[in-house]
């Protein structure tokens, strides 16, 4: 069975992009696969986090992972600073990627924003414990939104470059798997910015916890242009707001973009936009209950979390220290 690893950080709370670019994957995967999926709390402090919202948050993105119908029994769900692995690997990494491949990653560039020397050193080596997040465990499988792909082509250059160095296989090429429509769901303000939980303006995103009232008149009140829309999908051209919202009903409906148009082309949006709020809210309003029942008890969440960070490190410590030792450290002493 092949390993997966995927991660989300809790820097906020999960939004419908997230839902469709990975969380509604993990769960597909778990049939098949060894699946661990990771709240990457050391990610989110890359940006400043106030340390009482970041522990609310670390426990609510838990919550989300469950509610959406990840087995934490079955696999493993865990909290990334409780597993040393991450860090130590990152580290390494750090030591192997070049600053060069560092300042292609556009992430970074959209998070610095025009005052990249205020930005923090964390966020410009984020790809790198990444790259550790995934490598060590020798997962081979990163379910990841299309916004993700760059990060892990750069985690395949860090493993090539360590083997190199190393004169070793050790670490095996990752393959990422960015599955279905919407891959890439857009912000409701903008539709060339992709939708995030952290966007100053709420009214840009839907969350996983908004009430139905709040997803339906987010919905209604999203940016759009003034023509009908179009009967074929080359008619999305140029109208990223069309196509967003287009891309977003067929996610969450199962049918084909050119389905969609099939149906709703030639209608101005009001209709359409009804109908796209009432499926969000039909396949949301579950997820939001779930959570919320969860969240009344955050110690079953805390203890959930803990056993998964004792399972994860039972996977993760033998590996790392395996590249440690190819790296030339001394063993860590026995506690
Ligand atoms: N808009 C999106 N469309 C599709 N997939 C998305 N993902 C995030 N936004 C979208 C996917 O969600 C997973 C977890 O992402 P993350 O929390 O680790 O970081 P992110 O990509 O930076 O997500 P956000 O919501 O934009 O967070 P903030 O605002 O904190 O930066 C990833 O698999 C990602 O592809």
């Amino acid at each position: 069975m092949q390993r997966v690893f995927s991660g989300i950080q809790p820097s906020g709370v999960p939004t419908l992009g997230n839902y469709l670019g990975a969380m509604r994957n993990w769960v597909a995967l778990q049939a098949d696969h060894e699946c661990l999926y990771c709240v990457v709390d050391l990610h989110a402090i890359t940006v400043w986090q106030d340390p009482a919202t970041l522990r609310q948050q670390t426990r609510e993105m838990a919550a989300a992972i469950i509610a959406c119908g990840v087995d934490p029994e079955r696999h493993i769900v865990f909290h990334q600073s409780a597993v040393s692995a991450h860090a130590r690997l990152a580290w390494i990494f750090n030591c192997v990627a070049r600053l060069g491949w560092l300042n292609r990653m556009t992430q970074f560039k959209d998070k610095a924003g025009k005052d990249r020397e205020a930005a923090s050193a964390g966020l410009y080596v984020y790809p790198n414990l990444m790259a550790a997040d995934v490598l060590a465990y020798h997962a081979t499988r990163v379910p990841v939104g299309d916004d993700q792909r760059q990060h892990l082509e750069l985690a395949n250059d860090i493993a090539q470059k360590f083997n190199h160095d190393y004169e070793t296989t050790f670490f095996p090429v990752i393959e990422p798997l960015i599955i279905g429509e919407a891959a890439r769901v857009m912000s409701l303000r903008d539709g060339t910015k992709k939708m995030s939980k952290s966007d100053p303006s709420d009214q840009s995103r839907i969350n996983l916890t908004d009430e139905t009232d709040v997803i339906a008149s987010k919905i209604r009140r999203a940016r759009t242009d003034a023509e009908p829309l179009p009967s074929e999908i080359a008619g999305l051209e140029g109208r990223a707001e069309a196509r967003n919202l287009v891309g977003i009903y067929s996610a969450l409906s199962g049918i084909s973009q050119a389905e969609v148009l099939a149906e709703y082309g030639g209608q101005g949006f009001a209709g359409f936009k009804d109908a796209l709020a009432a499926l969000t809210v039909d396949k949301l309003a579950p997820i939001a209950a779930e959570m919320r029942r969860l969240l009344a008890d955050p110690g079953h969440i805390d203890r959930v979390l803990f056993a998964g960070a004792a399972r994860a490190s039972a996977i993760a410590d033998p590996i790392v220290a395996e590249a440690q030792a190819l790296v030339g450290f001394l063993p860590r002493p026995q506690v």
